[in-house]
Parts: C-alpha cells; structure tokens; sequence
C-alpha cells in the first residue's frame, strides 16, 4: 500500500480559458493567465492498494460515482507502470457561499497525491501536464500566485508555468450571486460554443494577444492594465458564449448589477475590475488598499469573501 496526501488552491482566470482543441488530451485553443486563490482548496488522499478490486472515490465524506476518477488514475497507472486500484478521499475547502467551481483544485491535488503515491516523482511541468488531463483549469492550479497556461500543440507543449511575481497586493472579492447548480456545465458549453458561435474563431485569433500583453503588465505592476484586460477577457468570453446556438448566457440580473457596480467604481476612481466565469458569480480584482471601499459600494445584501494571492499545490 502507498499513500499520499496533497492540497491545491482554485484559481481564476484572468485571461480566460474557453474551448477544447482536442478533448482527448485536453488541448485548448488559446492561452490563459490565472491568479491561484489562498482561500479555496482542496487537499486529496490517494492510496494505491493492491487488495482493492475497483477504484474507489469520497468527497467530503461521501461516496461518489468513480468514472471520470478512473479514467484519470488510469493516466497516472500508465505512467508509473502499475495496475493497482486507489482510494481516493477528497475534502473540499471552497465555501459554497463563495459559489466557485473546484474542478481546478480538485484535479491539481489528485494529479499530485496519485503520482506522489504511485511512486512517481513529477516535474511541477509534467504534473501540469497531468492535471489537464483531468480538467482544463487544474493544469494552472499546480503553481502559486500568477500562472500561464501555454495553450501548445501537443500533450507535451500544453503545460501551465509561475509568472514572476507581481508587488502588486491583488485581491479577489468573491460576490456570491447566486450558489445553485449551473443550467449547464462549463465543458458541454465551450463545446457547443466552439462548434456553434460565429464569434469564436475572434475569440481565438484575440486571446494569444490579451495574454501576451496580460503577461507584459503583470510584469510592469500595470494595474489598470492588468485590471482592463482581465475584464475584457471575460467579456469577450460571455460574448462568445451568447452568440452561441441556442444562445445562452450564465449571467443573471444581479451579475449585471454588481458589474455595473464595479463600472460606477472606477468612474468614482476606485481601481476595481469585474471577471465571470462559468455560471453568474462575479469576482472583482482590485488591491488590499481599496478592499473596503469596493465592499462599501456594493449592492447590499450579497455575500463577499475576499482572497489573496495562495501557494501552489504541495505535499502534506
Ligand atoms: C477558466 N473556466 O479559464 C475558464 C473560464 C470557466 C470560465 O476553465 O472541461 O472545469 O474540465 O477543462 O476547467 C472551467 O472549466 O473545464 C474553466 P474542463 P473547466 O478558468
């Protein structure tokens, strides 16, 4: 028997992520650039066991269905050269007031405790590499702080990597909007957006020019630059999303609201920038300094939980 016990942070995207190239390996089209949560994590217990006769998978507890877990083990079992079933026992540290996805903490933490307890012992590249397999957004979960994930044009190429750290005290306010299930999953949407959405192929053709210039202001400590794009980013992605057939948006009254919040902010001179991801929560960039200020010129009566900058995966 071996086992290993490792702990990931969320992240979110500031240039975003939206489509697959190639599902199989979980290539996407274009380039992104992420800021790891300290927040939100997730620490995974994996042990391989040679009595066991089926994988076996608890969340929080609680038995979960084992397929998509199976199928990432099975990467992990090719790689280390063994055919051993695993118990893996997951816990979520995501607040679900917070309202955040953790399918890039959850995959970074068990790429980390399944090759650890397999014997393996990966480059924070190849863990990478590995953790894409499992879900798009995990493959940047593997670093701390400020992450880009180089879209590439094969399994090997298609890796995240830390950008230099920024002096920058970035915050993140998590504005809870509204914590019920998704009308629909981030991976079946980006699929049909990539097949159906006219604007898609200018989301492509932009996006590795948002991340270069993403990557060029992070490293000049340009906030308002940094923050421009980040909002620009996600917008260009909903809009891609809403051209989408049928079309579809995640964004609900209150996400509007709060975003024309943050609008009103910045006219009033407040450094703040509003990001969405898949469903209608909206997270706001913006510094330590300024962390009360945004909260005061909220709508009232919306739940906010604030972050800072969080390591990358490791050991415990
Ligand atoms: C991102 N999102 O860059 C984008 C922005 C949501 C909006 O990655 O199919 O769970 O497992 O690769 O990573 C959410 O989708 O999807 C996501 P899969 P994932 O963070």
């Amino acid at each position: 028997m071996t086992t290993a016990t490792a702990r990931a942070h969320t992240n979110i995207a500031l240039i975003k992520y939206w489509g697959k190239k190639d599902a199989a390996l979980m290539l996407p089209y274009t380039s992104s650039v992420s800021l790891t949560l300290a927040d939100f994590y997730t620490d995974t217990t994996v042990t391989f066991d040679a009595d066991l006769t089926e994988d076996r998978f608890e969340l929080d507890g609680r038995s979960q269905p084992t397929t998509k877990i199976s199928a990432f083990l099975d990467q992990v079992r090719a790689l280390a050269g063994t055919k051993a079933y695993a118990q893996v026992a997951s816990a979520n540290h995501v607040p679900t007031a917070a309202g955040l996805a953790s399918s890039a903490s959850a995959y970074a933490a068990l790429a980390l405790a399944a090759s650890s307890a397999a014997g393996l012992n990966l480059t924070p590249r190849a863990l990478s590499r590995l953790a894409r397999r499992g879900s798009g957004s995990a493959t940047r979960s593997i670093f701390g702080g400020l992450a880009i994930w180089h879209r590439g044009t094969d399994d090997a190429s298609s890796y995240a990597e830390a950008l230099p750290a920024t002096t920058l005290p970035l915050r993140m306010l998590v504005v809870m909007v509204d914590a019920g299930p998704k009308p629909i999953g981030s991976r079946q949407l980006m699929a049909n957006t990539v097949a159906t959405s006219p604007y898609y192929p200018a989301w492509v053709e932009h996006n590795e020019a948002a991340a270069q210039a993403m990557v060029q202001a992070l490293a000049a400590n340009d906030f308002s630059k940094i923050g421009e794009l980040t909002e620009e980013s996600s917008a260009q992605m909903h809009a891609a999303i809403l051209a989408s057939h049928p079309a579809f948006t995640y964004f609900q009254p209150a996400t509007i609201e709060v975003w024309h919040a943050v609008q009103a902010m910045r006219e009033a001179g407040l450094p703040a920038y509003a990001t969405m991801d898949a469903g209608p929560n909206v997270k706001i960039l913006t510094l330590a300094p300024y962390v009360a200020a945004v909260k005061a010129a909220l709508p009232a009566g919306l739940t906010v939980t604030t972050t800072a900058a969080g390591p990358a995966a490791r050991l415990l």
